[in-house]
């Protein structure tokens, strides 16, 4: 399976758990349902398209490790529905202010601010959701508490101590045009590559390794590295790449005066770590055993993309 196929398996089912919106934009608006507006707006974000990389690591994963795709898919939707209202916080005034996502204007461009706070935390909320209830119902050849094993990687690696805290810390860095080597390291390291380590130990979990195994250890230095690598490539696309490709702005980091790897190594600089990193996420992917081919091609993709 290749990325692409995995990916229209998750399009396919987020179109399928994602509430579906009334043509009356008020028949929904009565209690315990949700209003129309907010189902369109929730839609409009996950269903513009994007890469679908996070869900698509985490299905691979499971079947490299034998997971039943069905106990996996809960925690891949849930992810990119996380993932997506990271984006749509992101673009917001004020964070990143940005008006073009996925190729489309962004949600709070067509939505206004105030509800594309709300898609947002109501993506956050839905995907909390499908877990939970996924676990509860009981997952395919996975025992509940691997399950809540599973799930705890999701919202750790979302959550204050992971992509929230990271984003905190890059708003931080920006507004006291801060360039600290520390700061940035911290900066990638959880804002970005704890959303892309999370989905390939979230199925290590289903597949009830621990930590202290071996596979579970590589998977999560391959996230790791995997993760530096894609930020650097997303700073160095934001100076070199072609917005029509990218589906968003780009020269946005220079006009925030934001942190980045560009800024403090140089174009140059930056290319160099990401050869670097490659190499030794490719000693971690061919750790993985069979069914590895996955994760090296991934890392060339990724190393080579202009989107
Ligand atoms: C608002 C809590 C909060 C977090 C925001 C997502 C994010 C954290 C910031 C976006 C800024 C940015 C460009 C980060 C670089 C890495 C990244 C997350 C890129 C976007 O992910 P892709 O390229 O997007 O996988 P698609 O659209 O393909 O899903």
């Amino acid at each position: 399976m290749t990325i692409e196929d995995y990916a229209s398996l998750v399009e396919e089912r987020l179109d399928r758990i994602l509430p579906q919106a009334d043509d009356n934009e008020m028949s929904a608006l009565k209690a315990g349902c949700v209003p129309a507006l907010l189902e369109n707006a929730m839609r409009y974000s996950v269903m513009a398209g994007g890469k679908r990389l996070r869900p698509s690591m985490l299905l691979a994963a499971a079947d490299m490790l034998s997971v039943d795709r069905e106990a996996a898919m809960p925690f891949a939707c849930a992810l990119e529905m996380i993932h997506t209202y990271s984006l749509i916080h992101d673009d917001l005034p004020g964070m990143d202010n940005d008006t073009l996502r996925r190729g489309r204007p962004t949600n709070h461009v067509v939505f206004g601010e105030g509800q594309a706070i709300l898609a947002g935390d109501g993506l956050l909320s839905e995907a909390f959701s499908l877990m939970t209830e996924a676990v509860i119902r009981g997952l395919p050849g996975v025992d509940q508490t691997a399950g809540l094993l599973a799930m705890r990687e999701i919202v750790d690696g979302a959550g204050i101590r992971g992509m929230v805290g990271g984003q905190c810390a890059d708003l931080y860095a920006e507004e006291r045009r801060c360039a600290d080597a520390d700061m940035l390291a911290y900066i990638h390291a959880e804002k970005t590559a704890r959303m892309l380590t999370s989905p390939l130990r979230c199925a290590a979990r289903l597949a009830g390794l621990s930590d202290d195994s071996p596979l579970m250890k590589a998977l999560t230095h391959y996230g790791q590295t995997f993760g530096l690598i894609f930020q650097i490539v997303d700073d160095i696309l934001d100076v070199q790449g072609d917005s029509r490709v990218l589906g968003k702005s780009i020269g946005k980091d220079e006009q925030n005066g934001k942190l980045t790897y560009v800024t403090l190594y140089g174009l140059d600089g930056a290319k160099a770590r990401v050869r670097q990193l490659e190499s030794l996420a490719l000693t971690d992917a061919a750790s993985l055993g069979s069914g590895s081919v996955f994760f090296t091609e991934l890392l060339t993709d990724m190393t080579l993309r202009t989107k």
